[in-house]
């Protein structure tokens, strides 16, 4: 089928949301990040500093709230929101890092930014049992964990719905990138049900909106149990929610399996790489849009890639249950 053919089939969606900031918007950026660094404790994770946050967050530049609010109200049918020229300043930056769960506690510039941005979206989380609960998690890759099917890892990396296991998994991923790969760039994949879903037959459709599927925690999880039988497809039948991670779904019998492997060569097959540049962000909405990680060579000098990761929630409330002492970190 030509790209005619499938745009004609699916509702008219903005594509991709896309905001390059101006001079002038990247330094008013830098100016509310430097005021973050310097607001006590400097420590992202403590609830006094992202209250701050959070009231700062309020004055971004005018036309990057629009952009968030834009794609808040829908997230177009590539899933994804990029903004470029944010102020990060590569040759000022330490070493990539190296070590396994590698997170950002401190307050940084890159760190700052993001979640000034992410607190505009939603409400910012994560979950005790991966990378320390830290809210700002480093993505490099790490001696030893090559074949990993995780961040740490450089092989490639399978489509997934992140945290696709849990009730309360994100509804946004945020990849800040401070580093691009060296040599070839490692693009982050994405893959949007909304490009896909024309390509899939009503019969597989079917199936994949049945319980007939069931998901594990992925290997950066240190407990999590696997979930009842779910669906792959679950809401609309015409723009539906996607829920599969490629390397911890399996399906219950031989039919969901043959829809589950077509489902996967239907997304692999519209999937874009969206190859971040030091000081590009993006966006990935995690209930329509699959993400994954191209295979890459790190020299481990500390100049490999080096992305920082945030998770949002759309509604603080429905996590609740989880969240200790109404805090950002899910038990
Ligand atoms: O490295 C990337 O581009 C994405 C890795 C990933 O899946 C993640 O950090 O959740
Ligand atoms: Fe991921």
């Amino acid at each position: 089928m030509t790209a005619n053919a499938i745009s004609a089939r699916i509702p008219e969606y903005v594509d991709e949301h896309r905001l390059e900031l101006t001079g002038a918007e990247r330094a008013a950026l830098r100016t509310m990040a430097e005021e973050l660094a310097a607001t006590a404790s400097g420590l992202v994770d403590e609830p006094g500093w992202l209250a701050r946050a959070r009231e700062l967050s309020c004055r971004l530049p005018a036309r990057l709230l629009d952009a968030v609010r834009a794609y808040r109200h829908d997230p177009g049918a590539q899933g994804t929101l990029i903004v470029a020229g944010l102020p990060i300043d590569e040759d000022a930056l330490p070493d990539t890092p190296g070590v396994p769960e590698s997170v950002e506690r401190h307050a940084t510039i890159p760190a700052a930014t993001a979640t000034l941005i992410g607190l505009q979206l939603g409400e910012i989380v994560a979950y005790r049992e991966e990378k320390s609960g830290a809210l700002v998690q480093n993505v490099v890759p790490v001696r030893g964990l090559e074949s990993s099917q995780s961040n740490a890892g450089s092989v490639e990396l399978e489509f997934h719905v992140e945290n696709a296991f849990h009730p309360c998994r994100p509804d946004f991923v945020g990849l800040t990138c401070l580093r691009q790969a060296q040599g070839r760039p490692a693009g982050t994949l994405v893959s949007s049900i909304r490009h896909a879903l024309p390509l899939i037959d009503d019969a597989d459709r079917e199936v994949l909106h049945q319980p007939r599927f069931v998901t594990a925690p992925p290997p950066s999880f240190h407990s999590g149990e696997p979930t009842a039988a779910h669906p792959v497809l679950d809401g609309s039948p015409e723009d539906p929610n996607i829920c599969v991670d490629f390397n911890a779904t399996v399906a219950l019998d031989d039919e969901a399996k043959q829809a589950l492997e077509r489902l996967r060569q239907t997304l692999i097959d519209t999937s874009v790489s969206v190859e971040l540049r030091s000081g590009e962000m993006v966006f990935v909405d995690n209930r329509i849009v699959l993400h994954g990680r191209a295979d890459f060579t790190p020299r481990y000098d500390g100049r490999d890639r080096w992305l920082q990761r945030i998770f949002v929630h759309l509604d603080g409330r429905r996590s609740r249950v989880h969240r200790t002492r109404n805090g950002a970190v899910m038990a």
